[in-house]
């Protein structure tokens, strides 16, 4: 959709269109009564600012939606299609690099009770374990600081990829 057309939507198909991107209300409202957007720039400024910071809830919720990596959804929702896409650069794992993931989001899990989350687009499989394998020796702060800007990265990066310039 083009942002011109994002700026003149109702809020209610405004709302339906971003939310895909994170779906944390205070986040959606906050983006929708932002507009108009002059640009692009404008937009991602706001959904920054906006997901700056998340509250613990908002992260629990939003992680909800968060299929495990490695664990391409098959769902046919826009969240599904967007975590596919993203997902892309895991296509072809090495069997040694999946089976590593897979402990790896097993260790994560009982370490800090969440899904592992990471912005998979853009990465390769081992960037992503090495990234998992790193994060296992956070602690409860330093971690939750990683999440929170991943999923604000994840969300910024669904924006862009819903909004045209
Ligand atoms: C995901 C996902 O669905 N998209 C992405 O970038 N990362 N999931 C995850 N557990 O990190």
């Amino acid at each position: 959709m083009k942002l011109e057309a994002f700026n003149r939507l109702d809020a209610g198909s405004a709302r339906e269109a971003v939310r895909p991107c994170v779906d944390i209300d205070r986040w959606i409202d906050a983006l929708v009564a932002g507009r108009p957007y002059r640009d692009r720039d404008a937009l991602r400024e706001a959904a920054r600012t906006a997901a700056s910071p998340w509250t613990a809830d908002e992260i629990d919720h939003a992680l909800s939606h968060h299929p495990r990596i490695g664990e391409r959804p098959t769902g046919t929702s826009a969240e599904a299609s967007l975590s596919r896409s993203e997902q892309a650069g895991l296509g072809a794992t090495a069997d040694a690099t999946a089976v590593a993931l897979a402990a790896g989001n097993r260790a994560y899990e009982e370490r800090f009770s969440r899904v592992f989350l990471i912005r998979a687009a853009g990465r390769s499989a081992p960037e992503i374990l090495a990234g998992l394998t790193a994060r296992l020796e956070h602690t409860e702060d330093e971690e939750i600081a990683v999440v929170a800007d991943e999923l604000r990265q994840i969300a910024v990066l669904r924006l862009e990829g819903i909004i045209e310039p």
